[in-house]
């Protein structure tokens, strides 16, 4: 289409407009520290944050997302835009839909627990999203203090740091490996994620102490939990970086590309994947498949690979 040229006259009428707008209303810059339901809560510095409504048709608002606000003059603050996000974690809900958890992170904490006992199937779903996502990912194991044997109770370290991840055991009762956990998250933008129940937002407030956080009332030692945080929350941390806590949610399933091949977020998969015989091998039943060499000569883990068939069977990324 042709460059329409304006008129001095409509130039001059634009820009009286504009400055027309800018005196009206207060544009500023915020950080979204808590969404839910139609309620956005805005920082706009270290000593104020404000309540605000949403300008239509803007799209989808989380925690971490950096906005512009106005101002109007009844004094009624509303969320104008979003800046460009560096990234964008996902879940899918209980009903199948894309949910977006928060924005511009840096790292996930997949959150487990003693007890409950850890799920591998949901935490290897956890890892492939993050892969997928670029988003580094840290296992975090919670609840140690409630572990006969506290050294690797369910062989995390065992599968999981010759792959390169790195897994932190903590607890927030006895305070045990809780200074490992808050020397990963100065300067970073860090996540909570995982079941109800393990123990998030008992970790977030034991950072904070001053905050009052919510957390279940009575141990649940043996029980899933009750779903006690409603809302995400960012929190800026005393040594430097953001926390975000997140409510676990009931039917959770981390978000997986489905355009994108499975195996690419399965690191030891992909690795080995490049010297089977196929190029699109699926690492199912195939002749000179290297995956599968690996998992019988006990290279790879069992556990990680049966995982890898159960989310290749329910249909995500071939
Ligand atoms: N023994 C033990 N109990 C813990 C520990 N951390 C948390 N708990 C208990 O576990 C229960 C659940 O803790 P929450 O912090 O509410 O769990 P959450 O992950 O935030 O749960 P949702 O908000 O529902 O997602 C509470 O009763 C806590 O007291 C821990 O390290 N050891
Ligand atoms: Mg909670
Ligand atoms: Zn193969």
């Amino acid at each position: 289409m042709a460059k329409r040229r304006l008129s001095r006259q409509q130039k001059n009428r634009i820009q009286a407009a504009q400055q027309a707008f800018s005196a009206s209303h207060d544009q500023k810059p915020g950080l979204v520290v808590s969404h839910r339901g139609g309620r956005i809560l805005v920082e706009l510095d270290a000593t104020e944050t404000i309540e605000c409504k949403i300008k239509s048709n803007l799209g989808t608002i989380v925690c971490g997302d950096r906005v512009t606000i106005e101002t109007t003059a009844q004094s009624e603050h509303r969320v104008m835009g979003i800046l460009a996000r560096d990234n964008l974690l996902q879940r899918v809900d209980g009903f199948g839909q894309v949910r977006a958890v928060a924005a511009n992170i840096s790292q996930l904490f997949v959150c487990l627990a003693v007890s409950p006992r850890p799920n591998l199937f949901l935490l290897d779903q956890y890892l492939l999203s993050a892969e997928q996502q670029n988003i580094d990912a840290i296992i975090l194991l919670n609840k140690i203090d409630l572990a006969a044997d506290e050294r690797d109770p369910f062989g995390l370290q065992q599968i999981y740091r010759p792959l390169g991840y790195r897994i932190v055991a903590t607890s927030a009762t006895s305070g045990a490996g809780m200074n490992e956990f808050e020397s990963l998250l100065i300067d970073q933008v860090s996540v909570l994620s995982g079941v109800s129940g393990v123990g998030k937002s008992s970790l977030t407030s034991w950072l904070l102490p001053d905050e009052k956080i919510k957390i279940a009332q009575i141990s649940a030692a043996n029980a899933e939990g009750r779903h006690t945080t409603r809302a995400s929350r960012l929190y800026h941390l005393p040594s430097g970086g953001d926390l975000i806590d997140t409510p676990g949610v009931r039917g959770f399933s981390p978000f997986v590309d489905r355009d994108t091949p499975l195996a690419l977020g399965f690191r030891e998969i992909r690795d080995r994947g490049e010297h089977c015989r196929f190029h699109n091998c699926l690492h199912r039943n195939e002749p000179s498949c290297a995956v599968i060499a690996a998992v019988e000569s006990g290279e790879m883990s069992v556990s990680r690979y049966q995982n890898y068939l159960k989310m290749l069977e329910s249909g995500a990324g071939c």
